[in-house]
């Protein structure tokens, strides 16, 4: 990265301005690299407990406003009584998300980032602490609403889950490849609103499959309810593989 300006020093990327790369980049690139390193050393930590505990880690990343804590608090709802579950929020600010998720009577907490834009290992290494992670089945964590930065850090999650909703336009897996080439599964929501939108959801699938040939694809409202079975048997079927490695 340009510490001038934060644009991609690749070579292969577009770079049209006009200043020298000196070695204060590759200082910059070496800080990048030794932060990334040290995020992946205490993820494999995160991991390490997540499989003591025999519990499935999902992290769930989109755009602010995709619906992923109104996902949470329908998925919550439905299935509570027979799955376990334990939530973190991350958010800049506010402690709103995690006020929703605690009305289900889901074990939650919150954790604000300041000015971080993406939630680490670090943070949900302690995030998890009064948790009781061996009574978990699916550890749910709610990123920070960003399509960028949260795909470059694991936090020891077994998958991520990328939410996108129609309003947002079809040709978001193009544009962030790096979150859906990161990402398991993609929730397509709000598709009770498709009839309002010129929204091409076969084009969608086509572009998001163009960057990620192996990721899985579940349309679905979490307002309407339409599609939201199909997640829930991707949860189980997650909670029963996790079994059988344990
Ligand atoms: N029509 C429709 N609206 C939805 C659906 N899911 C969420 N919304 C609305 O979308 C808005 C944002 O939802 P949130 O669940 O707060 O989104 P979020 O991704 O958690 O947002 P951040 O945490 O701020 O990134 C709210 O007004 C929701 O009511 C859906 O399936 N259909
Ligand atoms: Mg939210």
């Amino acid at each position: 990265m340009c510490i001038d300006c934060g644009c991609s020093t690749d070579p292969g990327s577009l770079h049209h301005h006009d200043h020298k790369h000196d070695e204060k980049t590759s200082r910059t690139i070496r800080v990048e690299e030794d932060l990334l390193a040290k995020n992946n050393r205490l993820a494999a930590n995160n991991r390490i407990r997540f499989a003591a505990g025999q519990l499935l880690v999902l992290n769930l990343v989109s755009s602010p406003g995709s619906g992923k804590t109104s996902v949470l608090e329908r998925t919550l709802s439905d299935l509570k009584d027979k799955i376990d579950f334990a939530v973190l929020e991350g958010d800049q600010q506010t402690s709103n998300d995690a006020d929703r998720i605690a009305a289900t009577g889901v074990p939650v907490k919150q954790i604000n980032t300041g000015t971080g834009c993406h939630l680490d290992a670090h943070m949900v290494g302690h995030g998890v602490d009064d948790f009781d992670l061996p009574a978990t089945d699916i550890l749910m964590i709610e990123n920070v609403g960003n399509l960028v930065c949260p795909a470059s850090f694991d936090l020891g999650e077994d998958h991520k889950v990328v939410v996108l909703s129609v309003t947002e336009g079809e040709d978001k897996p193009l544009k962030y490849p790096q979150m859906f080439q990161a990402a398991e599964l993609m929730l397509i929501n709000k598709i009770d609103l498709l009839p309002y939108l010129r929204f091409d959801l076969q084009q969608c699938k086509a572009f998001a499959r163009q960057v990620n040939p192996r990721i899985e694809i579940i349309e679905l409202s979490c307002h309407s309810g339409e599609g939201m079975t199909a997640w829930y048997d991707w949860l189980h079927a997650g909670i029963e593989r996790k079994r059988m490695q344990a």
